[in-house]
């Protein structure tokens, strides 16, 4: 890194937001080279504000992934996620709009309306893999164009790691001159602690039906480092004791391929070996109770 450089060396922090499913933490993930962010084919996996930091030869880029914009179901877990993109988007110095090549629709338009108008925002069209005619998007980057003065327009696929560069890129421009604020190792400010709970809920996410996973949440109750095991404890809560069984499942069989899938992640992550104990626990209503979210981490 040549931060002892000084002059040309850039660092500042980039928001990513849009609506829910966009591909916002594949984004980080692809650009980071690293699984940090936990994603999932269902809206609403992002619950928390997540820093990815990317650092290169001239740049440090502080990556804010956040959650999707909720419009639906607005308990007091997800009224506290929409706080925090709109929160996220006063303290950051550039914004990246992800959008998909998909009409445009409410709930784009919502978070659009949100977007700030003194700060740099890059219209970011996200899943260009699946689109067929590339002619396409001209119209639908002509719609979103007329809502907001974007600095730059950028079709990328995460999934496949197209034009991340560009982005890179075009994003660098708009960061301010100033020496890195991490070390050039950091990958997140965020504890293992933290990230092995994610992790957990990611299979929760990606292995359970259609209602489970908004139901859920993880807490770790302990966590050990003896040289190089982690050893960590989660209970898995859900809100009804009619859940309990589906997270389950016959024989314990979901369970465990919940706590093997969320193992080997974490084994990957924190290049160590895991042992992980999970076990289900029920406190009803935890997404609506004020209390109860801040004690669970929200
Ligand atoms: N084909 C394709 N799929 C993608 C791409 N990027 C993300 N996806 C898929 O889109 C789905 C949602 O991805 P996430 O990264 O979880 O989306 P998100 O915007 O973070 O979603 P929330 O956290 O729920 O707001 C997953 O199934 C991803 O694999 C892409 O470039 N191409
Ligand atoms: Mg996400």
């Amino acid at each position: 890194m040549t931060q002892e450089a000084g002059k040309n060396f850039r660092c500042g922090t980039v928001a990513i937001v849009g609506r829910p499913n966009v591909g916002k933490s594949t984004l980080l993930n692809h650009i980071l080279g690293m699984k940090l962010a936990i994603t999932s084919r269902k809206a609403q996996t992002t619950r928390h504000r997540l820093l990815g930091i990317h650092t290169t030869d001239d740049t440090q880029f502080l990556f804010v992934d956040t959650p999707g914009f909720q419009q639906k179901h607005l308990n007091a877990l997800n009224k506290g996620l929409n706080k925090t993109v709109t929160q996220v988007l006063t303290e950051v110095d550039v914004v990246l709009f992800v959008i998909e090549p998909m009409k445009l629709g409410e709930a784009d338009e919502k978070v659009l309306s949100l977007l700030p108008k003194d700060k740099p925002v890059l219209l970011v069209v996200n899943k260009s893999d699946l689109m067929g005619d590339k002619n396409n998007l001209l119209p639908l980057i002509q719609d979103f164009d007329l809502l907001h003065p974007f600095v730059g327009i950028i079709p990328v696929s995460a999934k496949k790691s197209l034009h991340l560069d560009e982005l890179l890129e075009t994003t660098r421009q708009y960061l301010p001159e100033q020496p890195a604020i991490y070390g050039e190792d950091e990958l997140t400010d965020k504890n293992e602690r933290f990230l092995a709970a994610e992790l957990i809920r990611e299979k929760i996410f990606r292995l359970l039906g259609d209602e489970i996973p908004y139901s859920v949440t993880v807490e770790i109750e302990k966590f050990e480092t003896v040289k190089n095991l982690r050893r960590i404890f989660a209970a898995i809560i859900v809100d009804k004791d009619s859940q309990k069984p589906m997270l389950i499942g016959k024989s314990g069989e979901k369970m465990k391929q919940i706590s093997t899938e969320a193992r080997q992640d974490m084994e990957k992550l924190f290049g160590s070996k895991v042992y992980l104990e999970t076990w289900v626990k029920v406190k009803g209503g935890w997404a609506d109770d004020e209390r109860a979210l801040k004690s669970l981490g929200y």
